[in-house]
């Protein structure tokens, strides 16, 4: 028999008081997050892990940590992470410039790549936003939350041999693990075409854009350090089922059970020619 599996997520925030919120509802900041799929034994190591981690975050000390332990119910599905790149690139003008080509040659219209960054830059959205890859029209129906990306892990097996691929490159730790992790979840959804994230954490400058086409393609210096601006936009079919797609990114559990091949730096006309994935 199978062993009952677990979704643990946990998320750190911070109430905004200032004289222009009200007192009794203010607004709140998130701090940090993080999920995944685990076996009974492992809850109490998991949680430890994840309250040092929402106690020690760069975007500063939550008020509030809300830890969620669920079973699942349903089996997941097994994925293999997306292939992964770095490109190199020398400001945050040219990290934009080289998204906005790899979104386009994915086939997403210059309206769409242009309201995804509007969104992404404008500061206060927690979630993902949902955005038809012709019109650019949002369909997540909460503009403030956005989507969560939730009900996600990666098993033991694909854990050893990720954290083996990316140490290679010198990139194995948490954020980027986490990141493909939920990139290639997202990219799972047959109705999605392609993902832009840049992290909203002030330290951290590295984005992606993700799809199909051209797998994970990380971009170093997409902003500045400093810079708190950040969130993710996922294109999808211009006649697309919101319902379903929401349904599966925040319920349907997927594992990661496979690790897809992870380069180092390497030359966008390199990546293009991946085009076929
Ligand atoms: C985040 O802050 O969690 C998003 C990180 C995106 C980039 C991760 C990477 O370096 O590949």
């Amino acid at each position: 028999m199978m062993k009952k599996l677990w979704n643990i997520r946990m998320r750190g925030s911070k109430k905004l008081i200032s004289p222009y919120q009200p007192v009794l509802n203010p607004k709140e900041m998130h701090i940090s997050g993080a999920e995944g799929i685990y076996e009974a034994e492992e809850i109490h190591q998991v949680v430890k892990k994840y309250i040092n981690r929402a106690m020690n975050h760069s975007r500063g000390k939550p008020d509030k940590i809300v830890i969620t332990i669920e079973e699942i119910k349903d089996r997941p599905k097994i994925i293999s992470t997306l292939p992964l790149f770095t490109i190199e690139n020398s400001s945050p003008i040219e990290g934009e410039k080289i998204a906005r080509k790899l979104l386009q040659l994915a086939g997403i219209s210059g309206i769409s790549i242009y309201r995804a960054f509007e969104i992404i830059k404008k500061d206060g959205m927690r979630g993902a936003a949902i955005i038809t890859s012709k019109k650019g029209r949002r369909l997540d129906p909460n503009r403030m939350r956005g989507i969560r990306v939730s009900r996600l892990g990666i098993t033991d097996f694909a854990l050893k041999r990720l954290s083996k691929r990316l140490s290679a490159h010198g990139i194995n730790n948490e954020t980027v693990r986490e990141a493909l992790v939920l990139a290639s979840k997202v990219s799972s959804c047959e109705e999605v075409i392609a993902e832009l994230c840049i992290s909203d954490d002030p330290d951290y400058t590295t984005g992606y854009v993700a799809s199909k086409y051209f797998g994970y393609v990380r971009i170093p210096k997409i902003k500045d350090k400093g810079n708190k601006i950040g969130g993710r936009a996922f294109f999808v079919n211009e006649k697309a089922d919101i319902k379903y797609i929401i349904e599966y990114l925040e319920k349907r559990p997927i594992m990661v059970g496979e690790v897809s091949l992870c380069k180092g730096i390497i030359p966008l006309d390199e990546i293009l020619n991946y085009y076929h994935i």
